[in-house]
C-alpha cells in the first residue's frame, strides 16, 4: 500500500528494531523502550524478512474490534473465502481463539484491557486465495477503545498507537451500528476527533498539507446483524447518522469506503454472575467481514 514505508525491522544478535516506531533496542526487552510494542513482533516480524504492512483497527470502546478481528482471523484461516491468511507467532493466535471460544460458548469476548503491554498483537501473511503469491504480511494490535479515546483526547499519552497509526498503510474503522442509530451525535463527535487526528498523522507537514491523504480507510458499521438500515446501505447510513464524520472523510481521505457487518444470527437476552443482562449469540452467521480487508488490499 502507498504509506508503508520502512524496510523489515532488522535484528542483530543482540538488537531488534522495533517494527513500530524502528527505535533499536537490546533483545532482552519484552517492550519497545520508546513506544511499548512488544520485543517479540518485533523479533518474529524480523525473522520473516519481509516488509509488513500495518493495518489498524480502531474505534470506540464497544465498537467490536475484537470480535471483528477474532472473526476476520478465523476465516482467513480457515481458506474459504476470497482471502487467505496465516498467523506468523504463537502470539498472534490468541484474538481468534479467544473469540471463537467465547462464540462456542455463546458469549462475547471480554473487553480489551486500557493497559498496552495487556493488548494482543496479530502478525498474519495474507493472500488473495486466486493470487496466492501476492502476500501482505499484516500487523495489528487488538487496541482498547477506551486507550483511543484517550489518546484522541490528549496525544501521545499511548505512543504505540500514534506509532501504529502512522505506520498503517490502512485502516479500519468501527462503528457500532445501533449506537449510531441511536445516539449518532455522541459517535459523530468521536468520528470528527478521530478524523483530525488521523490527519494530522497523514498529513505531514509543509505547503501541501491541504491535500487528501491517500491512506485508504474502510469504515465498518459492525453490529449490522440487528440494524438492517446500515446492512442495506451503509453509506446512505453513516451520512444520515454521523454527517460530521462523513464530511471529515470526505476532507481528508481521497480513499474511503464504507461497509456493514455483523456476525450474529440469532440471540438470547441472558444474565450474567453480575446480574447484568447480556447478548447470548445463539448462532453465529458472519456477514461482511472479508469485504473492507479485501477493498483495502486493492488499494496496495
Ligand atoms: N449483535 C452483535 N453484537 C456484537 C457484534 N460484535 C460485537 N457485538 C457486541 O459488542 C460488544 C463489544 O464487542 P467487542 O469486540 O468486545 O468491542 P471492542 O471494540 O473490542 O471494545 P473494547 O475492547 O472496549 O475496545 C460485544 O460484547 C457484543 O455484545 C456483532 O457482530 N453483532
Ligand atoms: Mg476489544
Amino acid at each position: 500500500m502507498t504509506t508503508a514505508t520502512s524496510n523489515s525491522p532488522r535484528t542483530s544478535t543482540s538488537k531488534v528494531e522495533c517494527v513500530c516506531c524502528e527505535e533499536s533496542f537490546a533483545k532482552h526487552n519484552l517492550y519497545c523502550p520508546k513506544c511499548h510494542a512488544p520485543a517479540e513482533v518485533s523479533s518474529v516480524v524480523a525473522e520473516r524478512g519481509a516488509p509488513p504492512q500495518f493495518i489498524s483497527v480502531i474505534g470506540p470502546s464497544g465498537a467490536g474490534k475484537t470480535v471483528y478481528l477474532g472473526m476476520l482471523l478465523d476465516m482467513l484461516s480457515q481458506g474459504k473465502c476470497s482471502l487467505r491468511g496465516l498467523p506468523n507467532g504463537p502470539f498472534s493466535l490468541a484474538v481468534q481463539q479467544e473469540t471463537i471460544r467465547a462464540l462456542e460458548q455463546q458469549r462475547f469476548p471480554e473487553k480489551t484491557p486500557s493497559e498496552a503491554d495487556q493488548w494482543r498483537w496479530v502478525h498474519c501473511e495474507v493472500a488473495p486465495a486466486k493470487r496466492p503469491k501476492r502476500i501482505v504480511d499484516i500487523v495489528t494490535p487488538d487496541l482498547a477503545g477506551e486507550s483511543i479515546a484517550l489518546e484522541l483526547e490528549h496525544e501521545e499519552t499511548y505512543p504505540v498507537i500514534q506509532s501504529v497509526i502512522r505506520k498503517s498503510a490502512g485502516l479500519l474503522v468501527l462503528f457500532d451500528s445501533a449506537q449510531a442509530r441511536e445516539d449518532g451525535r455522541t459517535e459523530d463527535i468521536f468520528g470528527m476527533k478521530l478524523v483530525s487526528y488521523l490527519a494530522k498523522q497523514f498529513r505531514g507537514e509543509g505547503p501541501l498539507r491541504w491535500r487528501r491523504t491517500k491512506v485508504p480507510i474502510a469504515i465498518i458499521y459492525t453490529k449490522a446483524d440487528s440494524c438492517p438500515e446500515a446492512m442495506e446501505d451503509p453509506e446512505e447510513f453513516a451520512m444520515a447518522t454521523m454527517p460530521g464524520f462523513v464530511q471529515g472523510c470526505e476532507r481528508h481521505f481521497a480513499r474511503h469506503r464504507f461497509f456493514a457487518s455483523g456476525i450474529v444470527g440469532s440471540y438470547a437476552m441472558g444474565v450474567d454472575g453480575y446480574g447484568r443482562r447480556q447478548h447470548m449469540p445463539l448462532h453465529v452467521e458472519p456477514r461482511g467481514i472479508i469485504e473492507p480487508l479485501e477493498w483495502l488490499m486493492e488499494q496496495v
